[in-house]
């Protein structure tokens, strides 16, 4: 299925070019650009301009936010998993999502960003994440499309990211590649047995996914044409591939997948154009996508209102570990005084 092969070989890709004592902004401003022509990458302590830092931070403050709020749509269904294996599984995806949260506000933060800062934006609801969280879970049949679809589509969009023009981004992403994928396999196997199953278990699987197909096909963003930010995304070797070639792909992936697991995808034009060697797919409904975005999708309150109340409920843990290291420094500089 998606694996880390389809990420193409980027021997240019691994080159660091050292930083140089520039001053002149014009000098660094080429060498910044002719890093980024030769698909070599930047690194924290490289120069860099400010609209590139900034794009950075916002694309990366806003997909850990994207893995920390994923946790709750599936964590609803921990307690309620069909068996223990199902419930180990689970477990240890969720968890998973959490750690690629935390890799990717480490990678923000190299870019002189804070975690308060970005979880402020996060909990006042200033900051972005996907669209796609905002939906509920509502039977064990959407955990497995969630993992099949959504996880699907994640892997669609960053395995590009794994050869982004900057460092710790593009490192971050190889091993949350590698995770995406056990999570993509864990929601096909689980639909496939679902789907080996009785009639209502079967009309279950089909359920969820049409009520989750069209999001997931937003999920990789706007038209190109109504895409802002991916020309410069593009040209900084941020994104490697449009919001509609992915999407494209995705499209193309998964139609021989839903005929193996035996569903229909809630698409009546959808087929293949032997000319375009892709498949045709309908409108999206981007109305519904922005108004999602915008804040007022079915569960975006509820989303927030949890993340809000867990960092709240977790601030004696911050309180006891910053107490604990004050503890061990004093130590430290009595034991060296
Ligand atoms: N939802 O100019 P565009 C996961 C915003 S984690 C909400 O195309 P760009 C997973 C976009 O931010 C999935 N907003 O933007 C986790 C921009 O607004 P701002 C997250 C969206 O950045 C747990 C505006 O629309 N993945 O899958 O060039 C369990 C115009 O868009 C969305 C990532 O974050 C959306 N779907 O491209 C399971 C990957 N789409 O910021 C699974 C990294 C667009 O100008 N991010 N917007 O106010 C990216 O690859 C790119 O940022 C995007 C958007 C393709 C998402």
């Amino acid at each position: 299925m998606y694996t880390q092969s389809m990420s193409v070989p980027d021997e240019a890709g691994s080159r660091t070019v050292q930083p140089l004592a520039l001053s002149e902004p014009a000098e660094r401003m080429a060498r910044f650009d002719a890093c980024i022509d030769a698909d070599g990458r930047i690194e924290p302590q490289d120069w860099m301009p400010e609209a590139y830092r900034k794009t950075l931070v916002r694309q990366i403050s806003q997909h850990a936010h994207s893995e920390i709020v994923g946790m709750l749509p599936e964590g609803n269904w921990i307690s309620r998993a069909p068996s223990l294996k199902r419930k180990a599984i689970l477990l240890a995806k969720v968890q998973d999502e959490g750690g690629h949260g935390l890799y990717l506000y480490s990678a923000a933060e190299t870019l002189g960003t804070s975690r308060d800062q970005m979880l402020d934006a996060l909990h006042s609801g200033r900051a972005k994440y996907s669209s796609i969280f905002n939906y509920p879970t509502l039977n064990w049949a959407d955990v497995g499309v969630v993992g099949w679809l959504v996880d699907g589509a994640a892997i669609m969009n960053q395995v590009p990211l794994c050869r982004c023009s900057y460092g710790p981004y593009a490192r971050a992403m190889v091993r949350v590649c590698k995770e995406e994928s056990f999570h993509q396999r864990q929601g096909y196997e689980a639909l496939l047995v679902m789907m080996r199953g009785t009639q209502a278990q079967r009309d279950m699987v089909q359920d969820a996914v049409n009520r989750w197909w069209w999001k997931c096909l937003a999920m990789f963003g706007p038209p190109d044409s109504d895409s802002p930010n991916s020309g410069q995304g593009m040209r900084w070797g941020i994104k490697r591939v449009s919001n509609d070639d992915l999407r494209q792909q995705f499209v193309d992936a998964t139609v021989p997948q839903a005929k193996v697991l035996g569903v229909s995808l809630p698409d009546p034009l959808l087929k293949w154009n032997e000319e375009r060697q892709h498949h045709d797919y309908g409108p999206i409904d981007w109305d519904e996508f922005w108004n999602t975005v915008n804040g007022n999708g079915p569960c975006n309150k509820e989303r927030l209102a949890t993340r809000v109340k867990a960092h709240q409920d977790g601030a004696w843990v911050r309180e006891a570990a910053l107490a604990h290291a004050r503890k061990q420094e004093q130590r430290r500089m009595k034991e060296a005084a």
